[in-house]
């Protein structure tokens, strides 16, 4: 078998089957069941965090979070992203406008905001990518003097902090992923994290096609539930979270050891807090030589991922092209070596020698 760019971390199978056991037994699956709510819970106490609505997945997290905040209009938001970031904007019916981004730490430049501000303009949205955390005080302070509501696409957050306060406390809402190929996952799976129990209460609304406590409908909602068993898996797997956490910093860092002796490859660089070693990104000098080391290494067992490639404005088929040079520049050039629990340390070891070799034999 190849060794993929991620694979998820799972807890032992008995693990899950025990918590399934109850599911059985109760017969209930979903609509905000009990190991939903123990999940939730947990993931607070875990994490430290206030106001966290479970739901399917990370995209519909964040077209939760569009309208819970009745956005309508312009949202600035990166050109370094996944696709599902500007998908949920267009499904909001909104307009995703693209900002460009340093090319190092590979957030949006928040330098680069304000030039983009319209009178249409309802929220920025930027994404902590790969985990490291953006210049969240910049990004505050614009929202502030614009009066702009700031969304984070916190998909990769989960675990990564700021002075001990998680990243997914910043911003009116952050909306996350629990996707199988994330830190935390319940195999599809995601969250809004609200910064007041009234959007709090608002996005579980919103998450159950808009019903009060009576069953009235009293928003505009949909169907964001997320079932018990997906919750089950969760639940198990929150257990092993410090572990899963702690073998990722390791890897990254035995990585980052391994290649820094080359000087041709750039690190994404660390502004501020400490992120969750969910990625482990390299930046070449040119786009043949990232097509060089992937060629390698996949004849070798090895299968990196470009996150994220191409550029997200680039893709006219859904979006009007806007320019944003820096991230087209880097999605070219920037590949993620394989990352993931219980990766082992020998791949991490075969995988660093042959990014050596084919760099060194091509300088
Ligand atoms: N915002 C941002 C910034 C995001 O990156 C994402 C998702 C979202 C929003 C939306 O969140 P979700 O709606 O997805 O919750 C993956 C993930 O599907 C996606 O969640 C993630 N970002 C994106 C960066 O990566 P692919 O197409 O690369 O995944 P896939 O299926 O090829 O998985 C990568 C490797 O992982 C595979 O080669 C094998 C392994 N794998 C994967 C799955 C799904 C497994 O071993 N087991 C599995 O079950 O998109």
């Amino acid at each position: 078998m190849p060794i993929f760019v991620s694979q998820p971390s799972l807890a032992p199978l008995e693990e899950v089957t025990e918590l399934l056991k109850g599911v059985w037994q109760r017969g209930i699956l979903t609509h905000n069941g009990p190991l939903v709510q123990q999940f939730e819970n947990e993931v607070c106490k875990k994490l430290n965090l206030n106001n966290f609505v479970v739901v399917s997945n990370g995209t519909i997290a964040i077209q939760m979070a569009i309208k819970a905040l009745e956005l309508e209009g312009e949202i600035i938001t990166t050109a370094f992203t996944w696709i599902a970031t500007v998908s949920a904007i267009k499904w909001e019916h909104c307009t995703p406008v693209f900002c460009d981004v340093d090319p190092e730490t590979l957030n949006i430049d928040p330098t680069k905001i304000e030039a983009l501000i319209t009178p249409r303009t309802k929220a920025i949205m930027p994404v902590h990518v790969f985990g490291n955390p953006c210049d969240v005080d910049a990004i505050e302070a614009i929202a502030k003097k614009h009066n702009l509501k700031v969304i984070y696409d916190a998909a990769h957050a989960v675990g990564s902090h700021i002075n001990g306060k998680s990243l997914l406390e910043f911003g009116d809402i952050a909306a996350t992923s629990l996707h199988a190929t994330k830190l935390l996952n319940t195999g599809e799976g995601g969250g809004c994290i609200a910064n007041s129990t009234e959007l709090y209460e608002k996005l579980k609304r919103i998450r159950f096609f808009g019903h009060d406590d009576a069953k009235d409908i009293v928003e505009d909602g949909f169907n964001g539930k997320l079932t018990e068993v997906h919750a089950a898996l969760g639940l198990a797997n929150l257990k092993y979270f410090d572990e899963v956490l702690a073998d990722r910093k390791n890897k990254y860092l035995l990585y980052k050891n391994l290649l820094s002796n080359n000087e041709t490859l750039v690190f994404q660089r660390i502004d501020r807090g400490e992120p969750n070693y969910s990625y482990f990104p390299v930046i070449f000098k040119s786009e043949e030589l990232l097509l060089q080391v992937e060629k390698t290494l996949t004849e070798n067992g090895f299968v990196p991922r470009r996150y994220f490639y191409p550029s997200v404005n680039t893709f006219t088929k859904v979006v009007n092209y806007q320019p944003c040079p820096q991230s087209e520049n880097v999605a070219k050039r920037i590949l993620c070596l394989p990352l993931f629990w219980n990766i082992g340390e020998e791949n991490v070891r075969k995988i660093a020698e042959i990014v050596n070799e084919v760099v060194t034999i091509s300088v």
